[in-house]
């Protein structure tokens, strides 16, 4: 079950303390705001801190092919990248896509963000891009379980990993209950008093939300 839930570090959090997360939540997602506070090589050392299921890198990628190609290598550690899907494809997600299957990493496209000031009158060409992309997954917020289920019955194969859960209103399960494949869950885990036990608290909220709705369907 560890691999349904993502850890956002936005800011760092000691390695042990990481390793101890990680039996909770499987997946952790890292991002500018660590990087900036950290530097590089100690985003990587906490990447490998412990045995993660995957290490997402959410750099919001957003630029011409050649920019992104150079930031990318540089989180050489990284499974997987989030870019912005309103880049397009020729000589922008294109060519990302193309050099990051060659190294057997994932890409997921923003599909829908979590807060408010998203529009989704973006949707269906944001959804065009999507899948002459043909990436990995998506992110669609878990704050709008609708936009959770429209993009699952869109795109039935692509993985969908949702932020949103705990600080910004969605509750634990909303986006799986509804279609997604992972929570990602920040300031809920690493601003409590103790994250390791909000960690395993999280992951207890899912296994019993998750029973809840497959007897009794979403929401
Ligand atoms: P928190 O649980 O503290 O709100 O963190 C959510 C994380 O997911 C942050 O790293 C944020 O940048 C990211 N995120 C988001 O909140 N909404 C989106 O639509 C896309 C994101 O990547």
């Amino acid at each position: 079950m560890r691999e349904k839930l993502a850890l956002a570090l936005d800011v760092p959090l000691s390695p042990d303390k990481l390793k101890e997360i990680s039996e909770s939540v499987g997946v952790l997602k890292v991002s500018w705001p660590l990087t900036l506070a950290l530097g590089i090589d100690r985003v990587r050392e906490l990447a490998r801190s412990a045995n993660w299921v995957e290490v997402v890198a959410d750099l919001k990628l957003a630029d011409i092919y050649e920019t992104m190609e150079k930031i990318v290598d540089k989180f050489d550690f990284a499974d997987s990248f989030i870019a912005h899907s309103f880049i397009g494809v020729e000589g922008a997600l294109g060519p990302l896509k193309e050099k990051l299957s060659k190294e057997g990493k994932g890409l997921y496209l923003v599909l829908s963000m979590s807060h408010r000031g998203w529009d989704d009158s973006l949707f269906p060409n944001l959804l065009n891009v999507v899948r002459r992309v043909d990436p990995k997954g998506v992110v669609v917020g878990a704050t709008k379980p609708s936009m959770v289920r429209r993009a699952r019955s869109e795109l039935p194969g692509k993985v969908i990993i949702s932020p949103g859960v705990g600080a910004q209103g969605a509750r634990v399960g909303d986006a799986i209950c509804n279609g997604a494949d992972v929570e990602i869950v920040g300031r809920a885990i690493y601003s409590s008093d103790d994250p390791v036990s909000s960690a395993r608290k999280v992951l207890d909220e899912l296994r019993s939300r998750l029973l809840e709705c497959q007897k009794g369907g979403n929401s």
